[in-house]
């Protein structure tokens, strides 16, 4: 299997987050995409790729543009008043707050922009993103022009960041960009399957209520886990979109026997939907030893998820999203891409 990397991802380097009022150590990391590319290359893996530039239209076509504009400077504007290190946001527009007037200040428009505080925009946030997009919609284009798969190896992650913000360390949402360039491209039916430990909040929005991409999600389940506010089982959907919309959660610790339970389930919604490609949220934060998640699966259950991913026999792009375990994941990723090929 052919991957593009996105080699700008180490742009995007955060020293520290917010947890629990205090700076701990970031969990996501330049290393962890270090580990993936050494692992596939001793691996043998297969040819991996620089991303091409397809400029900034795909983007535009899921995230609003003045929200683009905003991370593009927003560094920048941090440095300029004062601000040292990476940039955090502090207040945001809740409920009965207006969040559809764009404020003059910096530190409102950090909070309108935003969904938490533990996502540190830093001063290689902005290049890191747009590359990583890149890859994505170069991974696409291998796809599209006949591979049975690509993978893309890319930093930050994307399926927590909305069409207007970001969050849960993502800030451009790469799986939507490649859904949007894929149907852009004549396809009808495009199939997202998230399998991160975390709900991909981003990714459901922004097609909630579109019925040319269906999103199926198995996740921790938002009573305790991150994002919280969205990724609940009666999210089906709305609209044009009712129907197209299917998350799977489980509770904090659930067995192996449940997560591909689930996955069974969700893979039986796809193949009814029919779909002519399938794009993969890939975060291996499911790995029993990470360090920010609570589900077990270990080497030889991510063999057979890809196994299983392959056996469903369309066209597939995956995408690299969490997984923290930082020395692990470049074995975990290995041996999703190892069953799929084996498989396929
Ligand atoms: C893409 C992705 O996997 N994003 C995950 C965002 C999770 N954000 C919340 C992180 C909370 C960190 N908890 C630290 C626990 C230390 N014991
Ligand atoms: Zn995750």
């Amino acid at each position: 299997m052919k991957t593009v990397y996105n080699d700008k991802h180490g742009l995007h380097a955060a020293t520290h987050e917010f947890f629990r009022g205090q700076l701990v150590p970031a969990f996501e990391i330049p290393a962890r995409a270090d580990y993936v590319l050494k692992a596939l290359r001793d691996a043998a893996l297969g040819e991996v790729l620089a991303p091409s530039d397809h400029g900034l239209a795909p983007l535009e076509r899921v995230h609003a543009p003045a929200y683009l504009r905003f991370v593009q400077g927003a560094h920048a504007e941090w440095l300029a008043l004062g601000g040292e290190g990476d940039a955090f946001p502090a207040v945001w527009p809740v409920r009965s707050l207006r969040s559809d007037v764009e404020p003059k200040s910096f530190a409102a428009r950090m909070g309108l922009y935003s969904m938490d505080s533990g996502t540190p925009l830093t001063a290689g946030s902005w290049p890191a993103a747009y590359w990583g997009a890149q890859a994505c919609l170069s991974g696409l284009d291998l796809v599209l022009a006949g591979e049975r798969a690509a993978y893309v190896l890319t930093r930050p992650p994307g399926h927590h960041a909305g069409a207007d913000f970001f969050g849960g360390y993502c800030f451009v949402n790469n799986a939507a960009v490649a859904a949007q360039a894929a149907l852009d491209h004549g396809l009808k039916r495009v199939a997202i399957l998230d399998v991160d430990y975390h709900h991909g909040n981003g990714t459901q929005a922004i097609f909630y209520e579109r019925a040319d991409v269906f999103y199926a999600s198995i996740h921790g389940d938002p009573q305790t886990e991150y994002p919280f506010f969205l990724g609940h089982a009666d999210e089906r959907g709305a609209g044009a979109g009712a129907g197209c919309n299917a998350n799977y959660p489980l509770p904090a610790g659930a067995s192996n026997d449940e997560w591909f339970a689930a996955l069974d389930a969700a893979l039986a919604r796809l193949r009814a939907y029919a779909p002519e490609l399938l794009i993969v949220s890939l975060g291996v934060d499911t790995y029993g030893g990470d360090p920010i998640s609570h589900f077990k699966l270990d080497r030889p259950e991510f063999t057979r998820m890809g196994q299983i991913l392959a056996a469903q026999g369309w066209p597939t792009l995956l995408l690299q999203e969490g997984g923290y375990a930082t020395e692990a994941i470049g074995l975990n990723v290995v041996a999703v891409l190892q069953g799929f090929e084996g498989a396929s």
